[in-house]
């Protein structure tokens, strides 16, 4: 009855308290402090408790009891110790200290960690990237680095560290290869990244960064692979988010003259920029020299300050060096400056309604010809071929007499935004594939043995209202998920089979069927949307419908929750639909789907802009397949589909070593660990799952080999010649541990939780109880 145990806590997410009384299938539990109420729990929410005062385990398995409450406790209190590393067994849990901590990236603990195998120093990404690449060398296997989390839980920041430290550790000596893939970030983020309400510099894309190495193992270049940039964003920013940073930082930091050339003011003279968040934008020496002194002010106001960190000017000078080194000349980043500077005056074009237009028309209102003007000017297209594009298209007749005839058919004021949007979002995001394809250009490889590939992609995500874009980053979670299974649970389980370990299977959900509901060739969802955007006259409410016809007796799918439709009353039954996910059921509005999946301009929009002198935009709509007056579709879904079968392949195909970041508040501030919400990242990760495996399990193992190199030295002589195997059968018996708590595969040793920690401390204790031991091996070997 005394014993201490842990029990589930809406917001610490568990407490220490002691069982008070014991129900039926319930207890009664008294926490420890006073401040935390009495409650009644049924048993799956009380857990055994271990808490040693002060300790913390750098390896979440070396931990007595291995649950969910454990877990979070010694993430919890490491975090506060600034220790925001730990394992579990392989995997590295990175909790985002929001904070520089001295010296934890310097070029000594580079350096530090350098042919390090993992457990011989503190948890670290370092020791993750140095993992891969004795794994590379030994396995002869090109290996990835999978790092993931919510938005803000640091996965880009840990992704920099990890290439720092493979291209500080085995840069190449002949060329600034190195230093080019490290010049590719600040690129990405300036053309890629935006201030969200979660992250101040949240990634609006994937990306797959592959160092390639030759056969000396040092590197010989890189490659980027990027997925689904956020093309929402660059139109309509929601409140207190921005859009894509190069947009302010051109307007802070170009030269004056650029600027004017630009016609570029301040961002909210910007249709596109102006319902967001612009007070980051600094203009004066004065004002940016004001930022700096609050920068060092009042730690309790970091989270504020923060924002101001955003410096705009000094990011746009970085921005231009790096496009440099990446061998841009200074007329190919005006081209750049110049289209992105287009896209704001595209933006600012409005329209009214045509009197002179029987059938309901618009045109250019006549306030926004100057923004028609420019845009045209530095799109380098005829401004009246634009104005017409942008109010009316091409569309073939299916009428009568008339089929097949080219007609122009004028577009109604919602239309016509909806049309100049479209291009907008064309020329950017052709833009950063571009940017992207030069940085690869930059780095070739003549010859690459292996690579390391670091994902860096945006985690499971479930909002209010959750459209397309949260539709495909989650059905990626989901393939994601479905490996992380396949390669810790099912490998762990079938360790345990070939070393002959007598272990309990655990039960782990397949999802496999969630899977299926999404990609299934004929009727998967992503099909569903393809076909309905083929159709003469696409509607979401049809595609909606379809959906659940297709998928009503699957348990994946279900109906919108009434709750969800009550919150939002636009949305009904027919309009959108749940997918229980491994993470949770999420309520997806389908309204936009059809808009998002599809890729292509309309036609007329796409001639004009093929039509351009402009030698950039020529080369951003070179591969395009509009043909006059037909409709075109390019769907997202479906590439972003081809995209993940390809990333899953060369997942497959490789070593792998996961990193899961954790976000340990909302608030963006260090010292605060907010214990559920960190909880449900370590459980939406299958943190908590590889735990209660390893309960059951052996969770720490060693080769016999590893064994004996580690603890010879601590023998004498005579002994260190017996084989690694008799080495430790001699050892583990004179020691007296416990059968149950050790294993003897055929190749190495297992450890129940927290056992291998006791054998280091006594291997390592005084001398005098290694003497004993030492004479017990003797006798055990006579
Ligand atoms: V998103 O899905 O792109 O929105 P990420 O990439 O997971 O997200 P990011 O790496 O951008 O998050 O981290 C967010 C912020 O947390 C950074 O801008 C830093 O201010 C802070 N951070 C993250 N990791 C560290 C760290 N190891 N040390 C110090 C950190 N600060
Ligand atoms: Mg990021």
């Amino acid at each position: 009855m005394e014993e201490t145990v842990w029990a589930r806590d809406h917001t610490e997410g568990f407490v220490l308290g002691k069982i008070t009384e014991l129900l039926d299938d319930e207890a009664e539990v008294t926490p420890l402090e006073s401040r935390y109420p009495k409650r009644i729990l049924p048993f799956s929410d009380i857990f055994r408790a271990y808490v040693e005062k002060d300790k913390d385990y750098d390896d979440n398995c070396e931990m007595m009891f291995l649950n969910e409450a454990s877990l979070l406790h010694n993430i919890r209190n490491r975090y506060y110790k600034n220790k925001i590393y730990s394992y579990v067994a392989n995997i590295l849990i990175a909790v985002n200290p929001y904070k520089e901590i001295l010296s934890l990236y310097s070029p000594e603990t580079i350096k530090s960690y350098r042919g390090k195998s993992l457990g011989e120093k503190p948890p670290h990404v370092f020791a993750i990237a140095d993992k891969a690449h004795r794994d590379m060398r030994v396995l002869k296997q090109s290996q990835s680095i999978i790092v993931s989390g919510e938005s803000g839980a640091g996965k880009t920041e840990s992704t920099k560290h990890l290439l720092k430290f493979l291209c500080d550790s085995w840069g190449a000596d002949s060329g600034p290869i190195e230093q080019k893939i490290l010049d590719a970030n600040p690129v990405l983020e300036a053309f890629g990244n935006a201030k969200t309400t979660r992250n101040n510099n949240s990634s609006r894309f994937g990306k797959f960064i592959e160092v390639h190495f030759d056969k000396n193992f040092k590197v010989a270049g890189g490659h980027i692979s990027h997925y689904l940039l956020e093309k929402s964003r660059i139109c309509s920013p929601q409140g207190d988010e921005r859009s894509y940073h190069i947009f302010y930082m051109m307007m802070a930091g170009a030269p004056e003259g650029l600027r004017q050339q630009l016609g570029l003011t301040k961002p909210d003279d910007y249709n596109y920029l102006k319902s967001a968040c612009t007070r980051y934008f600094t203009t004066s020496a004065s004002e940016k020299k004001l930022s700096t002194v609050q920068k060092s002010a009042d730690q309790s106001k970091q989270g504020q300050l923060r924002d101001i960190l955003l410096d705009d000017i000094e990011d746009f000078l970085a921005l231009d060096q790096a496009l440099s080194r990446l061998g841009m000349s200074d007329g190919e980043r005006l081209q750049i400056y110049v289209t992105v500077a287009a896209v704001l005056h595209l933006g600012n074009i409005e329209f009214e309604d045509n009197p002179e237009d029987t059938r309901g028309g618009c045109r250019v209102a006549t306030s926004k010809e100057r923004s028609l003007l420019m845009a045209a000017k530095l799109l380098e297209i005829d401004p009246s071929e634009l104005r017409q594009a942008l109010v009316a298209r091409v569309m073939q007749s299916s009428r009568g007499g008339l089929k097949g005839t080219v007609i122009m058919v004028p577009l109604k004021i919602y239309e016509a935004n909806n049309a100049r949007d479209a291009l907008a979002k064309a020329i950017y995001s052709n833009l950063f594939d571009y940017i992207v394809n030069r940085i690869n250009q930059s780095i070739p490889f003549q010859t690459s043995s292996y690579y390391i590939g670091v994902l860096d992609i945006a985690g499971f995500e479930f909002f209010t209202v959750n459209s397309f874009e949260q539709f495909c980053i989650n059905y990626c979670n989901e393939k994601l998920q479905q490996f992380f299974n396949e390669r810790i649970l099912k490998y762990e389980q079938e360790l345990y089979k070939r070393e002959g370990l007598n272990v309990p299977e655990i039960t782990f959900v397949d999802n496999q069927d969630c899977i299926d509901v999404i990609e299934t060739k004929n009727k998967g969802i992503l099909t569903l949307l393809d076909e309905e955007s083929k159709l003469p006259k696409p509607s979401y409410t049809h595609f909606t419908e379809e959906v659940h016809k297709t998928w009503s007796k699957e348990y994946r799918l279900g109906l919108p929750r009434s709750s969800k439709l009550k919150a939002h009353r636009s949305l009904r039954d027919d309009e959108g639909f749940l997918v229980r996910h491994f993470a949770g059921a999420v309520c997806y509005q389908t309204k936009h789907f059809i808009d998002k999946n599809n890729d292509a301009l309309h036609a007329s929009l796409e001639g004009i802009i093929q039509d351009s002198k402009n030698k950039l935009i020529q080369t951003l709509f070179s591969t395009s397949v509009a043909q006059k007056g037909k409709l075109t579709f390019i769907s997202v879904g479906n590439k972003f589909k081809t995209q993940l079968a390809e990333l899953m392949e060369k997942l497959r195909s490789n070593g792998t070593n996961f990193i899961r970041c954790v976000k340990p508040n909302n608030k963006m501030i260090d010292q605060q660990f907010d214990g559920s919400l960190s909880l449900m990242q370590l459980k939406c990760s299958g943190m908590t799952t590889v735990l209660e495996l390893m309960e059951h399990g052996f969770p720490s193992r060693t080769p016999f080999a590893d064994l004996h190199a580690m603890y010879k030295d601590y023998l004498p002589n005579e002994l260190k010649v017996l084989s690694p195997k008799t080495f430790c059968e001699a050892m583990f018996h004179s020691l007296k541990l416990q059968d149950k708590d050790f294993k003897f595969g055929v190749t190495r040793v297992f450890f129940r939780p927290g056992k291998f920690a006791e054998f280091d401390k006594i291997m390592r204790s005084d001398p005098e109880n290694l003497k004993s031991i030492v004479a017990n091996v003797k006798k055990w070997l006579v």
